[in-house]
């Protein structure tokens, strides 16, 4: 995440040099850091304090219902697999998604999903109607390269990513420098998504660029991830 931390001047807390005594505020911090690359255009900050972000987590992992038997299982290249994480969705009743070959229908939202969102629409004047949950129990699990492109998403709306636990790594990849039949040699971009932190993803970036959460064996606590969407209502057949 380095290319992306804004760094102080040196000397800057205080003329000194010296660290900033008890009584003087906290130097300031930028709000948002900005992730810029070609096709790319991505936000970050941290949203939640600690202790609030603690909080949340507590409340997400008593309160979410993950999806069970069928739902838990995605199709890559005709053939079906057990996810390496666990998923559900949340969302307004008439909509539905569908991911890797699965079609998600929403469970009614509930207060600690409508807090979060209330908290992303307030920051950045965006609204949803839609949130898709990944919770990483430890370093193994995790999410393969994709990009955030299904139909039912409104077009160029925002994709508000929250994250709440160990903080982990996420790397974008430009979709002309992948695998062998890469065109391009565009450097992937890494970032650290840490506890109470927001991403945003705005257009066109899920144009370009494939994200993935990649295994870390050496994280062991767990993580969970919100993805709030905007979602057009499909007339269902
Ligand atoms: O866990 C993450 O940070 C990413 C999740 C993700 O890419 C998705 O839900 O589409
Ligand atoms: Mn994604």
């Amino acid at each position: 995440m380095d290319r992306f931390v804004v760094k102080r001047p040196r000397g800057d807390a205080g003329s000194s040099g010296q660290r900033p005594r008890p009584e003087e505020p906290a130097p300031e911090q930028p709000r948002w850091q900005e992730i810029r690359a070609e096709g790319l255009s991505c936000d970050y900050r941290v949203l939640f304090g600690k202790a609030e972000a603690d909080e949340i987590l507590q409340q997400l992992e008593e309160q979410v219902e993950y999806f069970e038997g069928e739902m838990t299982k995605v199709q890559v290249f005709g053939k079906w697999h057990e996810i390496p994480r666990k998923q559900v969705t949340y969302g307004d009743p008439e909509l539905t998604y569908t991911y890797s070959g699965v079609t998600f229908s929403p469970k009614p939202w509930i207060p600690v999903l409508n807090r979060i969102r209330e908290r992303v629409t307030s920051d950045t004047g965006h609204t949803f109607n839609f949130v898709l949950i990944n919770r990483y129990k430890d370093g193994e699990d995790h999410i393969g390269e994709h990009r955030d492109d299904e139909r039912e998403l409104v077009p160029r709306s925002p994709i508000a990513s929250v994250s709440f636990g160990a903080c982990r790594d996420f790397v974008f990849r430009h979709c002309a420098s992948r695998g062998k039949k890469a065109t391009r040699h565009i450097k992937p971009i890494k970032l650290q998504l840490a506890h109470g932190s927001l991403l945003m993803m705005k257009y066109p970036t899920n144009v370009y660029w494939y994200h993935s959460l990649p295994p870390r064996k050496r994280v062991l606590a767990p993580r969970v991830n919100l993805t709030f969407r905007k979602v057009m209502a499909i007339a269902k057949k």
